[in-house]
């Protein structure tokens, strides 16, 4: 016997937390509850604004699709919406024992761009320390300053940047101009400094800083391949889709001699901690970038441990569907 849930959630988000071009007041999407056999599997589907090409309501439309199929019994095949094929995904492989329980609740802290916020965040860090700063958002210059200032000051430190595509290639010089070259091979990788792929991989041959790929692995075109000064690929499951298909691009980056980094699209603290245990299972050697619960008010369903928000349960939520 089967049976079904799909519930809808809204959680407020912190003051101030902008996405692109958006202001994100409430972080809105849908859990799924699968029984059977007595067993129980959990999924999460949020679409991520600005950056999901699905709409809540169009994920929601196929979620419902999918969950008759399932419960049912008639083959229910994996959405082409990727934030519904990874919460089916998940639910699914809960439901099987497919998804250990083992996670890895290490993060890599996420820094705004101010320094004196990632000092204190890294002297709480034990272990390897590798933080992630946000570039692009304000000078170039002075961007540069701060990462050398911080690789400086914290000799055991590693930096994983991100400039979201924001550089020209003379603005990601000029970035680069003000790391020392000593500095520059503890920047584990800088995220997709340039618009274009190709300035890219220019901009990391001429400085010797590696670069990752985040938007790009989420193109038509994308292949996985070993390039001069590629160190990694950020996967982010609910922009890509299911666990098998985040498992084949992370099984192609390592054959590759890439990293691959499991990473948040502001999932709440129940897709949070089943990115933890995919990144545990699938990309142990590699911490994940998980920092996102605290732009979050509210946990759901889930704690993730250490984390003190208050935690709204699941039957405060709107059921949307059961049979
Ligand atoms: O810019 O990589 C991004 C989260 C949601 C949307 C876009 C991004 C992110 C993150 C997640 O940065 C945190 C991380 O990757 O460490
Ligand atoms: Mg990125």
């Amino acid at each position: 016997m089967r049976k079904v849930e799909l519930y809808r959630f809204s959680l407020p988000m912190e003051a101030g937390v902008i996405l692109r071009n958006q202001r994100l007041k409430t972080r809105d999407g849908l859990l799924m509850c699968l029984t059977q056999d007595g067993k129980q599997g959990w999924g999460e589907i949020s679409p991520l604004p600005e950056f999901s090409h699905e709409t809540l309501e169009e994920a929601e439309e196929a979620t419902l699709g999918w969950l008759h199929s399932w419960v049912t019994g008639d083959q229910a095949f994996e959405s082409a919406l990727p934030s519904v094929a990874f919460g089916t995904s998940c639910a699914l492989a809960e439901l099987d024992g497919r998804l250990p329980e083992t996670a890895d609740y290490r993060k890599a802290p996420l820094c705004n761009g101010d320094p004196d916020e990632l000092f204190i965040a890294l002297g709480a860090m034990a272990g390897e320390k590798v933080a992630k700063v946000k570039v692009g958002l304000y000078e170039a210059v002075r961007d540069g300053m701060i990462v050398n200032l911080l690789l400086e000051a914290i000799p055991d430190l590693k930096l994983r940047l991100d400039a979201n595509r924001s550089w020209t290639k003379a603005k990601a010089d000029g970035f680069a101009k003000y790391v020392s070259p000593e500095f520059r091979s503890r920047i584990e990788f800088l995220e997709e400094p340039c618009k274009t792929r190709d300035e890219s991989r220019e901009f990391a041959r001429e400085t010797g800083i590696a670069i990752a790929w985040d938007e790009s692995v989420r193109e038509a075109d994308f292949m996985v391949k070993a390039e001069p000064g590629v160190a990694a690929i950020v996967i982010k499951p609910t922009l890509v889709g299911s666990i098998q298909r985040c498992h084949s691009l992370i099984h192609q980056a390592h054959n590759a001699g890439l990293n691959a980094v499991i990473s948040s699209s502001i999932e709440t603290s129940l897709g949070l901690t089943q990115l933890a245990r995919m990144a545990a299972w699938l990309t142990p050697e590699t911490i994940p970038g998980l920092d996102t619960l605290s732009l979050m008010q509210a946990q759901l369903v889930r704690k993730w441990p250490d984390s003190d928000l208050p935690l709204v349960d699941i039957d405060s939520l709107e059921v949307v569907w059961r049979r």
